[in-house]
């Protein structure tokens, strides 16, 4: 097959005979057809995944569904979404009339917690945009869909290829009557440590001017000082706020030093930033139903008039009988349980949506057997538990995930016992594994830690970059860690140290580096991913933008003599058919370079790439 396509006369005109995949782009270049090129990458993205396999890092085995995903028949609902009263009202009204509605509201998390602790926050745009429109119906009642912040913005650049703020502005569009919610990790933005002050009120106004409504503003240590710091600058944005307090522990343990006096105080201070909402999470799902009885009740009979919003997970097995809890104890109603006003319906037909996708991502499934209630004791955080689960699946040592496990219990105690959520979470996580890989127990890091290269995440812990633990750093560990780094300590808060930004400056030089389509929330991206955010300008400028290529040919390799239609971002969809693949030269091992033969619409075109495989 392939001598005959290298003597069909007409593949010969088109003038591919080039080496490389980028001297195949450098040629339509050339030509000066920009259409030209967008397939040329097109085809050499197609290439790519045929030989070396899917370009979204991370998938172990193959979707176990590459059919296209079935959408639910639209509904009706006459309810006009509290994104109306948001925007006709503002948030302190919005907040309110929340306050006095008589029946308990609910938020959505599919869009981002849930796929983050399910399926790695590998869900990708196009799928989100698919069933946006019947979300918008369905969930009409809702009170919010949580769906960017946390791992989303990064994971989007860094292992999709796609732009999370396009994300943003896209499910806006298909989304305008129930409000949206994200997570801001206090002064570090979406980043893992302190950003400075005048970058975090920028990128909160600049996630607002997209479409933001709801900000839940909570900091890996519980620090009042950055909390106040980074609500201040949601409020400013134009936000609704809301205030969160970390759950850990067990707050009942009368040996837990997370106890509800400790709470409350952390909620008088929170109370008086003006965030509009108080949050009460419970990142890792530890926060057991009497506890949270006893914390919603005391919250709700000193701050009657503010709602108080919940969240938890289902790690233990116990989320739901905690949900419960927190409504009867008055939790975001007025004083009586009452039942959401969810439209179950179309819930179910959504949700039959969600159960085709999760097989077509089946191999981003952290296949959780069931609740664990080993969480009480190591407490990590949803999102991170299936990471790390992941990461010690793919090392494929059996003994890796309980040593894991055990290696974050004795990594949280030499760190202090402290709050676990992004970063914390991940300085404690980036210990256990150093740990591990080094085997070195709790007493061999506190007798070695002079002379041991600690991960950067730690070295940032302890320097105070991500505020302070509230009893304090645990010394002499501290000192050491800082003398081997080279690093002094900071006390107080440490985005109000970092010197500001210049993002006029940022832009101009981005523009100068990426040319003129960089935008101010491209800048935004750089500043707090700025590695994450080059090689995804590198990667549009080999493969093009891949944002609308459906998943299962992301996933997974086209089949051969099989036509499929691709829509491009820019200009009119392509007709792909792939054709043959050049065998590997015999001989060589890789990395060797092949070139893979397709039919676009109806021409006959090559393009070359790199054989890792
Ligand atoms: C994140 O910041 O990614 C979180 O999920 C915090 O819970
Ligand atoms: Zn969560």
């Amino acid at each position: 097959l392939l001598q005959h396509i290298l003597q069909d006369p007409r593949f010969r005109t088109q003038g591919f005979f080039t080496r490389s995949l980028d001297n195949d782009v450098l040629l339509a270049k050339a030509k000066g057809n920009t259409q030209d090129e967008a397939h040329q990458k097109l085809l050499s993205f197609f290439a790519d995944t045929l030989i070396n396999g899917t370009q979204i890092q991370g998938q172990v085995g193959n979707p176990e569904s590459l059919h296209e995903l079935e959408l639910p028949t639209v509904q009706d609902n006459s309810h006009p979404g509290w994104r109306k009263v948001l925007l006709a009202d503002g948030p302190a009204a919005f907040a309110s009339e929340i306050r006095k509605h008589p029946h308990i509201l609910v938020s959505d998390t599919t869009w981002r917690d849930a796929q983050q602790s399910i399926l790695a926050t590998r869900v990708r745009t196009v799928d989100l945009a698919k069933i946006a429109p019947y979300t918008d119906v369905a969930y009409r009642h809702a009170y919010s869909l949580e769906c960017w912040g946390g791992a989303t913005f990064d994971v989007a650049l860094r292992f999709l290829h796609e732009d999370p703020w396009e994300r943003l502005r896209t499910l806006r569009k298909l989304v305008p009557n129930v409000p949206f919610q994200m997570l801001l990790r206090s002064v570090s933005g979406l980043a893992y440590s302190a950003v400075p002050h005048n970058f975090l009120e920028f990128f909160t106004a600049q996630a607002v001017k997209n479409g933001m409504d709801i900000i839940r503003v909570f900091d890996g240590l519980n620090d009042l000082s950055n909390l106040s710091v980074a609500i201040a600058a949601c409020l400013k944005a134009g936000a609704v706020v809301e205030a969160a307090i970390l759950y850990t522990g067990d707050m009942l343990d009368p040996g837990c030093k997370y106890s509800l006096s400790y709470y409350l105080n952390l909620i008088d201070g929170l109370v008086l930033t003006g965030a509009h909402i108080l949050a009460i999470k419970s990142m890792s799902g530890v926060m057991k139903p009497e506890a949270a009885k006893v914390l919603v009740s005391a919250v709700r009979s000193r701050y009657p008039d503010i709602p108080i919003h919940v969240h938890t997970h289902d790690a233990a097995g116990t989320g739901v009988a905690t949900m419960l809890a927190c409504v009867e104890a008055g939790a975001d109603l007025m004083g009586r349980a009452s039942e959401p006003e969810v439209r179950l319906d179309g819930v179910r037909a959504i949700d039959s949506y969600w159960a085709q996708l999760r097989l077509l991502y089946a191999g981003f499934d952290a296949k959780l057997s069931g609740p664990d209630p080993d969480v009480y004791l190591h407490e990590i955080p949803g999102g991170q538990l299936t990471n790390l689960m992941f990461q010690a699946r793919e090392l494929g040592l059996g003994s890796q995930w309980k040593e894991t496990k055990a290696a974050f219990v004795a990594a949280n105690l030499l760190l202090g016992d402290i709050i676990k959520a992004t970063p914390t979470s991940k300085a404690v996580g980036d210990l256990a594994q150093f740990m591990v890989n080094s085997h070195l127990t709790y007493d061999d890091v506190l007798a070695r830690a002079d002379s041991l290269n600690f991960p950067d995440s730690v070295i940032d812990y302890f320097q105070g970059l991500m505020g302070q633990p509230f009893d304090g750093f645990p010394e002499p560990l501290r000192t050491k860690v800082l003398t081997r780094a080279g690093r002094a300590g900071m006390a107080g808060q440490a985005s109000a140290q970092l010197s500001p930004i210049d993002i006029n400056q940022e832009w101009q030089r981005l523009r100068a580096k990426h040319g003129d389509s960089i935008t101010e929330t491209d800048v935004c991206s750089y500043v707090m991913f700025p590695e994450v955010f080059t090689q995804y300008r590198d990667y549009l400028s080999r493969f093009g933008d891949i944002g609308l290529i459906p998943t299962q040919h992301v996933l997974a390799p086209l089949n051969f003599g099989q036509e499929i239609t691709v829509p491009l971002t820019d200009g009119p969809s392509v007709r792909v058919e792939l054709i043959a693949l050049q065998p590997r030269p015999e001989g060589e091992d890789p990395p060797t370079e092949r070139t893979v033969f397709f039919r676009a619409n109806g021409e006959y075109r090559q393009a070359t790439v790199h054989d890792l495989s």
